[in-house]
């Protein structure tokens, strides 16, 4: 079994045309992308996903940035799938990312950093059950894992 994590193309990557070159370089690197949904998110959603910043002083508006439009959510599958896309989508202060991650491409900011990706395997599950009540809409596919890793790997 490969590991899942969550991940948001928020508002402002959407604004901004950025779904498809977001998805891309997820595709690109060899990640599966098992389900897709579009929300835009509700108060209940916010509490829930931001519950660790509801007391710092950004966190109004940085939920009114959350609402303010579509998010998209993406089922990601992979080995070490939660590092590989903590490092992929790069520090959260956009300004300190590592050039050739997804924030450090397309991003100057430390709130308007276009993309979520759960920090640890016990949040993946947990935001994944939150955003996909029903789970992936796809099994994992044997024979394109087959493709992507060693035998050892799995
Ligand atoms: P993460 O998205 O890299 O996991 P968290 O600390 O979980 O970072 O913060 C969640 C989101 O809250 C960030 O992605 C960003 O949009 C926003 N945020 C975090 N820290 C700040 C800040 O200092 N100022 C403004 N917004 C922030
Ligand atoms: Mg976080």
């Amino acid at each position: 079994m490969l590991e899942s994590t969550l991940v948001l193309i928020k508002p402002d990557a959407v604004r901004r045309g950025l779904i498809g070159q977001i998805t891309a370089r997820l595709e690109a690197r060899g990640l599966l992308v098992r389900g897709v949904r579009s929300f835009v998110f509700t108060d209940e959603m916010l509490r829930a996903n931001y519950a660790h910043l509801a007391d710092r002083p950004f966190f109004p508006e940085l939920a009114a940035y959350m609402k303010a439009g579509m998010t998209v959510a993406l089922w990601v599958s992979g080995v070490d799938a939660v590092t590989v896309l903590r490092r992929t989508i790069g520090d959260t202060n956009a300004r300190t990312a590592a050039p050739g991650t997804i924030r450090g491409d397309f991003s100057t900011s430390t709130q308007r950093n276009l993309i979520h990706a759960s920090d640890s395997p016990e949040a993946a599950l947990v935001e994944l059950a939150r955003f996909f009540p029903d789970g992936p809409t796809v099994p994992e596919d044997p024979a394109i894992v087959a493709q992507l890793y060693s035998t050892n790997e799995l």
